[in-house]
Formats: C-alpha cells, sequence, structure tokens
C-alpha cells in the first residue's frame, strides 16, 4: 500500500492513526500542501479531487476520502474494530466522526481558507475568528456527543477518536481555546498515552518520504 500523505493533514492523520491501530504497514508519499503539489497533474491522477488522503492498493485500484478509507481498513484487518459491531454504538461512533469530518473540518480546509483571502480579502484575524467559530461550534456538539470513556464512544477506540485526535491538532495549532471541554480533554489525554496516536501524529511523519 501507498498512502499520499501530508504530516500537517488532518483527513490523513486519520489514516494514519488507523494503520498504526490495525498494524498495517503503508509507504507512505508525501505531498507538500502549502507548495500546491495536491493540484499537480501527477497528483490530480491519483485523485481528481486534488485533496488528501489517497490509498493506493498493490492491486492498484486508489482509495480516496479518509472515512472510507479507515472503514476499509477496519474490513480487511477487523481487530480492533474501529466501528463497533452493536448498530446503536456503530451509528454513535459514525455520528460523532462525520460531525468532526463534515461540519467542523472543511469550513477550515485550505482551499477555503484560500478563498476567504482571494475574493473576499479577509485578514489573518477575520481567518482566525472564522476558525474559532466552526471549531468551537462543532466541538460544543462533539462534547455533548461523547459517552463515558476514556474514548469518546466507551472502552475501546474508535473511529471517532480517529476523527477527534487530529481535530485538536488543528484546534491547538491555531489557538482555538479547549478549556470548556472537559469531556474532550479526557479523551485527548487517553488518546495520546497510546501509541498509534503517538507514533501516527505530525510531529513524527515530517520527512518527504518514509517507509
Ligand atoms: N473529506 C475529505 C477531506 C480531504 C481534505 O480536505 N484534505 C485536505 C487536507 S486535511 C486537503 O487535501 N486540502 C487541500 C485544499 O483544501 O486545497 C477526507 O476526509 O478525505
Amino acid at each position: 500500500m501507498l498512502l499520499y500523505d501530508y504530516h500537517r493533514s488532518t483527513a490523513a492523520y486519520r489514516v494514519r492513526i488507523a494503520l498504526e491501530l490495525k498494524g498495517i504497514a503503508a509507504q507512505r508519499k508525501e505531498v507538500d500542501l502549502l507548495h500546491g503539489e495536491h493540484v499537480r497533474a501527477d497528483f490530480l491522477r491519483v485523485n481528481h479531487q486534488g485533496l488528501l488522503p489517497a490509498l493506493a492498493l498493490d492491486d492498484g485500484a486508489v482509495l480516496t476520502q479518509s472515512l472510507a478509507i479507515v472503514e476499509y481498513l477496519d474490513a480487511i484487518r477487523p481487530e480492533p474494530r474501529l466501528v463497533p459491531e452493536d448498530p446503536v454504538v456503530a451509528a454513535q461512533v459514525r455520528s460523532v466522526a462525520l460531525m468532526i469530518a463534515c461540519d467542523i473540518h472543511p469550513l477550515g480546509a485550505p482551499r477555503v481558507v484560500a478563498h476567504l483571502k482571494e475574493r473576499f480579502h479577509a485578514t489573518e484575524d477575520e481567518i482566525g475568528a472564522w476558525r474559532r467559530k466552526w471549531q468551537l461550534g462543532g466541538l460544543e456538539a462533539v462534547e455533548e456527543a461523547i459517552r463515558p470513556g476514556p474514548y469518546c464512544c466507551g472502552q475501546d477506540v474508535t473511529l471517532a477518536d480517529v476523527c477527534l485526535m487530529p481535530q485538536l491538532y488543528s484546534a491547538r495549532r491555531f489557538e482555538v481555546p479547549l478549556d470548556g471541554f472537559p469531556r474532550i480533554l479526557a479523551v485527548e489525554k487517553a488518546c495520546e498515552e497510546h501509541p498509534a496516536f503517538h507514533a501516527a501524529h505530525p510531529a513524527r511523519r515530517s520527512s518527504r518520504e518514509q517507509e
């Protein structure tokens, strides 16, 4: 497998966590978002959406969309299960994951921020206020959805945690205050102590190409 990755990409970070949790080895190719490598012809041939991550399988198939990729990994290597079998818990896990992946993350994506700057001449202060509004509002909903832990949806790591930790990395990077979210902070602490989350962290994935 080859993961098209960018160390700071929160969507790619989800897939890195899932690979680590499942002990699946993948080669990694860094596609530099800052330098626009994701919209160059060679990467658009991999993912015509021009978004990270993408996962190329050994048979040539290419998977895109981080949640679809994580669910694929869950299907081929069910242990540990990231989407539990119980239908109610599975829906709760997906609900938290989608709150983050659909309702928070896209509003701070580089293409959205670039458009705010280019089309609406937003200043850095305005961009900061924009990020805080959508992250704080979204995390309020996540805080309410979290069930007794130590993880988002109980005693096991799930897709919800796989989505939450990268979003918290982004929140901290852009100085979004998290002190009003005690349940989220407790989950963050539990995940930080888990070796898979530690190994997948952007700080440990910043060189251009790695095994
Ligand atoms: N829904 C997609 C989101 C992918 C996405 O937005 N990735 C970001 C990096 S975190 C990206 O490639 N952004 C490029 C841009 O916004 O121009 C997924 O979960 O894979």
